[in-house]
């Protein structure tokens, strides 16, 4: 049986400012596996271009977003920190497994349908290809845990599948060039916590989105504190007072979102937040959120500012660690051109 080293990857997507549940849904827990484990954290820039980026916002928003990186914890000396295109072999890995992945198991992907919408023939091809690059980002490092929020579940699903097929379609000869127990490892997905799907503040029934058109219905990590008081003022609720119990919250999606926030935020759990609130009308409940969100989001913001001044030291971080990510992709994919039969 092939024991796998315990490796974490995960990455986000340099579309524009990280928001809320970007740091909710995926960040927190990666700043917290750094603790554990050997951890690559990636900006993927090739995965953003899948919709059409102009060059120079994509540029500035990968620096962005690697601020928001360090501003937030990750720490370039402990994780690898890097953008997705210096490292071919995300690019190499993925044609493979365009190869072995099935265009039915494409088909049932969600996200590409909410994303390409109504008009999908005017999708580009690399956004339903998506999930394949997605699954050679993580297998690449043969990373065996991946943190993300709620919404990447069945893309992480796929790129378990895509290992398995990999695996098994070439099973002899992984087993003839020594690979006991297969080549890739089932990578598990680590969805945890209060806040694994954060809603957006204008609509509960919808993600918190970069892409949303309203910059109402999320807090970005750039957020001033007059914006994210604005905000949560404006945020949409019912007219009910907050329930005391999590039953409460049932077919009440706005009230549950807002509560999961102030949950993650403060680090407990929905029912905490209930015992402490239930009863309350949402105008003051709304006001200790903004109090709450505003001193856990504030040092980020400010620590983002002064870096994002630096590009010369964001762009070493990214260099330095593009070059730790080569070397640890760079055998891997060797050996899976052995595999294949690819002469090299
Ligand atoms: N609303 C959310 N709640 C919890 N987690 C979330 N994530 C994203 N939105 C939420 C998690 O953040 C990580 C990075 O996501 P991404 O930047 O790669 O792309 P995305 O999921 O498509 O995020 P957006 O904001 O919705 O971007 P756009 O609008 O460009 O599509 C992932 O772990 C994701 O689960």
């Amino acid at each position: 049986m092939n024991t796998f080293v315990p490796r974490v990857f995960s990455g986000m997507q340099p579309t524009g400012n990280l928001h809320l549940g970007n740091y909710l849904g995926a960040m927190v827990n990666w700043i917290r596996m750094q603790e554990t484990h050997d951890c690559i954290y990636c900006i993927v820039d090739m995965h953003a271009i899948t919709v059409f980026q102009e060059p120079k916002d994509l540029i500035r928003s990968t620096r962005e977003v690697t601020a928001a990186y360090l501003a937030c914890g990750l720490d370039p000396k402990r994780s690898i920190i890097f953008n997705q295109s210096r490292v071919a072999m995300h690019a190499e890995l993925s044609w493979v497994f365009n190869c072995v992945a099935r265009l039915g198991w494409m088909d049932r992907m969600t996200q590409f349908k909410e994303k390409a919408g109504k008009d999908k023939e005017r999708a580009s091809l690399g956004l339903y290809a998506y999930p394949s690059l997605m699954a050679a980002d993580i297998l690449t490092y043969k990373a065996t845990h991946v943190p993300v929020g709620e919404d990447q579940k069945q893309h992480l699903e796929l790129a378990r599948d895509i290992a398995a097929k990999f695996n098994n379609d070439y099973a002899e000869r992984i087993a003839e060039l020594g690979f006991s127990g297969g080549f890739f490892p089932q990578p598990e997905p680590m969805i945890q916590g209060p806040a694994t799907r954060v809603m957006s503040l204008r609509d509960g029934t919808k993600k918190m989105s970069k892409s949303d058109a309203s910059d109402l219905s999320r807090i970005n990590l750039t957020d001033d504190a007059d914006s994210i008081a604005n905000k949560l003022r404006k945020a949409k609720t019912d007219p009910e007072p907050l329930p005391s119990e999590a039953a409460g919250l049932a077919g009440r999606p706005e009230a549950d979102n807002l509560i999961g926030i102030h949950a993650a935020l403060s680090g407990v759990g929905k029912a905490d937040v209930l015992a402490e609130y239930g009863g309350q009308q949402f105008s003051a409940f709304k006001r200790a959120l903004t109090d709450l969100a505003v001193a856990k989001l504030s040092p980020i913001t400010g620590e983002m500012q002064r870096l994002v001044a630096d590009a010369a030291y964001i762009d070493t971080v990214l260099k330095e660690g593009g070059e730790r990510a080569q070397a640890i992709a760079a055998p891997i994919m060797d050996d899976v051109k052995d595999i294949v039969g690819f002469l090299r």
